[in-house]
């Protein structure tokens, strides 16, 4: 593995973090202190939400997705405080708001003495930069907050890097978008540049600049040599011959809980967002007799940030690597629906929609909407189980169900074989599933599913039905 933890850890704190004004407490932008977090955690701070509705508006729609954005902030460590929805016909492009509103929202923020207004899409940089001018303190976006938690909750190496890299993403166009601002500052020598780095000439900006991009590239190197590593493991397990049953749906669904009633792994399980960001996998024997792998990924979510999806490629991977999806939903929440259609708009950005998917409906203990979901998605696609990890309940049949969708993927082969190779007919019930065996003259004439990697012992007796 490449680099040392040291260089691992090691984070340039300058970036995107330039202001040195201390007129308030948040922790980004011009207003901010030199953390690499978006939300400062040294206290809570208090923060004024800001939803825009567009045509067709739908007011039950935004005030869902502030629910949401707060439930995300109060998982970051802040509070919210207030919160504005403003109706437009589209974005404005320089403050996205307007500046009125702007201003309205300003003197709503002093009243409520808070330190950041969070946005509830991702802002330009230059909305970003004319918003913290007009509001008089940081003004961030989902995207920022959702890159907080990540930040907080990594713990692997991989993750680290990979949090890290999205984030620099993120701030690269920002640290342009407040261009003059920086050049200006340049020839203060300020803000953590280090001895020597300056090279006669540059600005500030550029210095920043070009170590962000340095660093942006020294992670990608490092991600790629995890990726390689993680790749002969996969392929070692590919040799192992088990199937891969990965386990996808929106963050706090319960796909932890649910690796854990079925494999006793122990993985982190908490009432908050994001909570798993490495994947874990672990060996699952089916009722059938079948042994299959089980693999716990992140959570996704409304708006994940691309700069996200891109960071966690080599993670995703085993996303996209998998003979069947358990789409794990919470049929308690508000809107389960859209919380289905944000996990595939996530799957289909990694290019994982042809997989197989079964969905599930969790927490059936809580009411009995997971049950009507799962009915009537029944009716309509190719099955759904309802179940509560937490309980148990249902978990045999979701069990069944999942051999069942991993059989029915294998494509059934004929066969006909001499009664004198009883070893090859006892070979085929016991590596296959026999659908029908048919006597005939001096051969048994089957149909069964093999594992592909079978197929070939018993190619000289295969016949096209
Ligand atoms: N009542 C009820 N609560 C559940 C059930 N399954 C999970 N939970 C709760 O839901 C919360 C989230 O569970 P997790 O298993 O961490 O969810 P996750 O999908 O892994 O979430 P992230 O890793 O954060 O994306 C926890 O508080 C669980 O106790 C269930 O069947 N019934
Ligand atoms: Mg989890």
């Amino acid at each position: 593995m490449p680099g040392s933890e040291d260089d691992w850890l090691a984070t340039d704190n300058a970036q995107g973090a330039v202001g040195s004004e201390e007129s308030h407490r948040g922790a980004f932008g011009d207003y901010g202190a030199t953390s690499n977090a978006f939300i400062d955690r040294s206290f809570r701070e208090r923060i004024v939400l800001v939803g825009v509705s567009f045509p067709p508006h739908d007011d039950e729609l935004i005030d869902e997705h502030l629910d949401e954005l707060s439930r995300l902030i109060d998982t970051a460590g802040a509070d919210e405080v207030g919160r504005v929805v403003q109706r437009r016909q589209s974005p404005d492009a320089s403050t996205y708001v307007g500046s009125g509103k702007a201003q309205e929202i300003r003197e709503l923020a002093e009243a409520f003495d808070c330190d950041t207004v969070v946005f509830d899409d991702e802002l330009t940089p230059a909305q970003q930069y004319n918003l913290e001018k007009i509001l008089g303190r940081t003004a961030i976006d989902r995207t920022a907050v959702i890159l907080d938690i990540f930040a907080q909750n990594a713990s692997s190496l991989e993750g680290k890097a990979q949090v890290e890299l999205a984030q620099l993403k993120y701030r690269l166009p920002r640290l342009r978008g407040k261009g003059r601002n920086l050049s200006q500052q340049g020839s203060s020598g300020g803000s953590g540049t280090r001895i020597g780095t300056r090279g006669p000439g540059e600005t500030q900006l550029e210095v920043d600049r070009r170590r962000l991009v340095r660093r942006i590239h020294k992670l990608e190197e490092q991600l790629r040599g995890i990726a390689h590593v993680r790749d002969t493991q996969r392929k070692a397990r590919r040799r192992g011959l088990l199937r891969n049953v990965v386990i996808v749906g929106y963050t706090n669904a319960g796909k932890s809980t649910l690796l854990n009633r079925l494999t006793d792994s122990g993985v982190l399980v908490e009432d908050r967002l994001f909570a798993t960001l490495d994947p874990t996998t672990r060996r699952l024997q089916l009722p059938g007799g079948e042994a299959v792998l089980l693999t716990d990924t992140v959570g996704f979510v409304r708006k994940l940030p691309h700069q996200l999806v891109e960071a966690f490629k080599s993670t995703l991977e085993v996303v996209t690597d998998a003979d069947l999806l358990v789409h794990v939903v919470d049929g308690s929440a508000v809107d389960p629906q859209a919380e289905i259609e944000a996990v595939r708009d996530v799957l289909e950005s990694i290019g994982a929609t042809s997989i197989p998917e079964l969905l599930v409906f969790n927490k059936a203990d809580r009411s009995d909407e997971p049950a009507r979901l799962a009915e009537r998605f029944t009716e309509q696609s190719e099955g759904a189980v309802a179940i509560s990890a937490v309980t148990g309940d249902g978990v045999e049949h979701l069990l069944a169900t999942i051999g069942a969708r991993l059989r029915a993927l294998v494509t059934p082969v004929d066969l006909e074989i001499p009664y004198e190779r009883g070893d090859l007919i006892a070979a085929v019930h016991r590596s296959g599933e026999v659908l029908s065996a048919t006597p005939g003259e001096r051969t048994l004439r089957m149909t069964a599913r093999l594992e592909e990697s079978e197929v070939g012992r018993f190619e000289e007796f295969q016949v096209t039905a």
